[in-house]
Parts: C-alpha cells; sequence; structure tokens
C-alpha cells in the first residue's frame, strides 16, 4: 500500500488525503506532528532531503515530494485532471500559483497564528512583523481567485486537482486572520468544492 508522511493539521497533506479519498486510492498514513522534529532525522532526510511533508512512499521505496506533484501522480488518467492539454496546463498554472502566490502567505499565517506552540512563542514574536505582509500578500491571492470565480465554477474546466490545491488552505484561511467574507466569490466556490462526492474535511482521521 502507499505510505502518506502526514501532518494531520498541515493543509498540504490535507490535499493530498481529499484527491486519495475521492479517487478511491487507500493510503497507509504515518504522522509527524508538528515542531516535533520528526521531518528533520537522518531516517527521514534520506527519503526526502527537502525535510517536509507530505512525503508519498510508494511500495518500492520510491518517495515524491511536493504536494502539487503528488496530486499530479496521484489523479493522473482521471477526472480530476482534464484531458485537454491546454486545459490541463491551465491547471498546472493553478497550482503554482497557489505554491507561489497563494500558500507562503495565507498557510504560512495560519501556521504561525493558529498553531505555532506554545514553547515557540519567542519564534513567532521574531516573526511578528511579517504577519501585515503575510496578510496583504495572501489577500493578493485571495483577490486573484475572487477575479477568477466570478466567471468560473472551478480553476481549470471542471473539478480538478487545481481546485483541492487551493482549498487546502483557502478554506482555513480564517484561521490565519484572513475575512472570507470579503470574497463572495470564493465562498460559493468553497462550497461547491465541499459538496464534491466523497469530499472529507481536513480533520478527518484516515
Ligand atoms: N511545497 C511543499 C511544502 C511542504 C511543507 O511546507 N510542509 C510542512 C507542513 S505544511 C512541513 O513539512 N513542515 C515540517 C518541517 O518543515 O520540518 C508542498 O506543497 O508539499
Amino acid at each position: 500500500m502507499l505510505i502518506l508522511h502526514n501532518m494531520q493539521i498541515s493543509g498540504n497533506c490535507y490535499k493530498v488525503r481529499l484527491a486519495a479519498r475521492q479517487l478511491g486510492i487507500a493510503l497507509q498514513l504515518k504522522e509527524y506532528g508538528l515542531g516535533s522534529g520528526l521531518t528533520r532525522t537522518p531516517e527521514f532526510l534520506a527519503k526526502n532531503p527537502i525535510g517536509r511533508v507530505p512525503l508519498l512512499e510508494l511500495e518500492d521505496g520510491r518517495c515524491l515530494a511536493e504536494s502539487g506533484a503528488i496530486l499530479f501522480y496521484l489523479a493522473e488518467g482521471s477526472a480530476l485532471v482534464p484531458k485537454d492539454s491546454w486545459t490541463r496546463a491551465k491547471m498546472l498554472e493553478w497550482m503554482f500559483f497557489e505554491q507561489y502566490e497563494h500558500e507562503p502567505y495565507v498557510a504560512v499565517a495560519r501556521r504561525w497564528l493558529a498553531f505555532e506552540p506554545k514553547e515557540a512563542l519567542e519564534a513567532l514574536e521574531a516573526k511578528r512583523h511579517l504577519v501585515p505582509e503575510w496578510h496583504a500578500k495572501g489577500n493578493v491571492a485571495l483577490t486573484v481567485m475572487e477575479k477568477h470565480l466570478a466567471k468560473n465554477d472551478w480553476f481549470a474546466g471542471a473539478y480538478s486537482i487545481a481546485d483541492i490545491a487551493l482549498y487546502g488552505y483557502t478554506h482555513s484561511a480564517a484561521e490565519g486572520g484572513f475575512e472570507l467574507s470579503r470574497y463572495p466569490a470564493v465562498s460559493y466556490w468553497l462550497k461547491r468544492v465541499a459538496a464534491q462526492p466523497n469530499h472529507i474535511p481536513l480533520s478527518e482521521r484516515w
């Protein structure tokens, strides 16, 4: 069986759990707690030198990092990846947008404002000056999404892994101090994603 090296609260890991569930792919989960240091052990770094989860481990021991790459690997050939090459490229465009323009601000604000363990308060204080920048840049990304979703139901044709990738941290953006009520089209899209067959919430244990 495929092993997902997982952190339950991570939106990046949630994307993979959600796609796998919707694709009917079984996963064995191995949990890495936030701040546990378990992603930086020599054993884990031998599997993923980047030292981060999600990490998908195949039965033959090959390992694949990066949530977007894992989504693409699991979903290729399914209805979650457009058949048409242009629409598939647009899907990838949104997934790269998610990683460069959205996740570094929307996810990072949530991570530090909602989840950093008490013992790391000093580290949070050192980052406090970055919060306005995370919010400003995260709101730029949400505005880009809002403009697209005002005219389209999905990011690339039909519901695809681009929607899953962007849902991961958008649906929990309030935990990072973002006001989703400012984005009505995004809010309707969140409801459409959550209404897809076999949707699971981030908190659901495998
Ligand atoms: N670009 C990566 C980001 C992965 C990432 O930042 N993972 C975090 C959890 S969300 C992590 O492993 N943190 C633990 C660590 O850095 O040691 C992806 O999309 O998978």
